[in-house]
């Protein structure tokens, strides 16, 4: 596989300083030789160029930097529909607003190759306000809803070629979900799990249920994977922790059964706040889970990547 790394050193999506240095913080950590060591190929593409601010009208929510956060998504859609031609892309945030970026520009390339996409978002947020409905003004906390075609981000965002299939997405570890959010996600039919349902049912039944409609369909995969979906005290380098989350255990089990699925065609890494970590413990943890997700395995003897 050859692992296409493109940072997007995006912060203004959220209010803590210190989420656009994640991509250093990964690429620091030796993101790229723990790929390699699995036998990929790995081609670091740089970081999305820092784009112009678009120039949008006035709108009635306080919305924070939403000039430059729309910028940041079409520059994002592009490089994302470029570097999907071939080989595997790794989307390293940067908040979580650059995948509505990353998530439009896969999910064009997957429309013209006539393949439906499917979008994991492992995240204790759902990330489903419109702009209407945010009550923070955070714009990372809006993507999935602007990638499912929700109302309200027209002239605002980009303009979405592929909007998402609802039916094709599934959230994963929810534990802090605003009331708008809720009722938009009861009238939808987005799978979203929350940790008492994983806590019942367990991560692996989920999880595998989904990828057989992945499989079945013929579709391409999409993990998006928030790192506050961990539980804090294992990961802490993150802006917006909330306890009660996905155990190592879970979390490794989750990687180790995409890999397995062959489905997943690419990912994002977000939420990565260095400045909170301790001694880089979430940025190590973070490197054990991507390289599960592309073939690491304990014993060796799972599936090939
Ligand atoms: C809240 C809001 C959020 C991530 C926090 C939180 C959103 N629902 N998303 N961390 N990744 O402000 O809209
Ligand atoms: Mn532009
Ligand atoms: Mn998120
Ligand atoms: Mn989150």
């Amino acid at each position: 596989m050859n692992c296409k790394l493109i940072s997007v050193p995006v912060e203004q999506g959220q209010p803590v300083p210190g989420c656009a240095l994640g991509p250093e913080a990964l690429k620091g950590a030796g993101v790229a030789a723990a790929l390699g060591e699995l036998g990929h190929d790995v081609t670091d593409l740089g970081a999305v160029p820092t784009p112009a601010p678009h120039p949008v009208p006035p709108h009635a929510n306080n919305l924070k930097h939403l000039p430059e956060i729309s910028a940041w998504i079409e520059a994002t859609a592009n490089m994302a529909y470029e570097a999907s031609a071939d080989g595997f892309p790794i989307f390293i945030g940067g908040d979580h607003s650059i995948s509505a970026g990353s998530v439009s520009g896969i999910a064009r390339r997957a429309a013209e190759q006539g393949r439906p996409l499917f979008v994991l978002w492992m995240d204790a947020h759902s990330d489903f306000h419109t702009l209407d409905t945010t009550t923070s003004g955070n714009l990372h906390g809006v993507p999935l809803a602007y990638l499912c075609g929700l109302p309200g981000f027209e002239g605002y965002f980009p303009p979405l070629v592929a909007p998402l299939a609802q039916e094709r997405v599934c959230i994963l570890g929810l534990r802090s979900v605003d009331r708008a959010e809720r009722e938009a996600l009861a009238s939808s039919p987005v799978r979203a799990y929350d940790m008492s349902t994983i806590d019942r049912k367990g991560i692996a039944p989920l999880l595998e249920a989904f990828l057989d409609e992945v499989r079945a369909a013929n579709g391409l995969l999409h993990v998006s994977f928030d790192v506050d979906f961990l539980d804090p005290p294992l990961a802490p380098g993150v802006g917006t922790p909330v306890q009660g989350g996905a155990t190592f255990r879970e979390a490794h089990l989750a990687m180790e059964m995409l890999h397995e699925s062959g489905l997943v065609a690419s990912l994002d890494v977000v939420e990565l706040n260095p400045t909170l970590d301790e001694r880089g413990r979430t940025a190590g943890l973070a490197i054990e889970l991507v390289s599960s997700l592309l073939g690491k395995t304990i014993t060796g003897k799972r599936r090939a990547a």
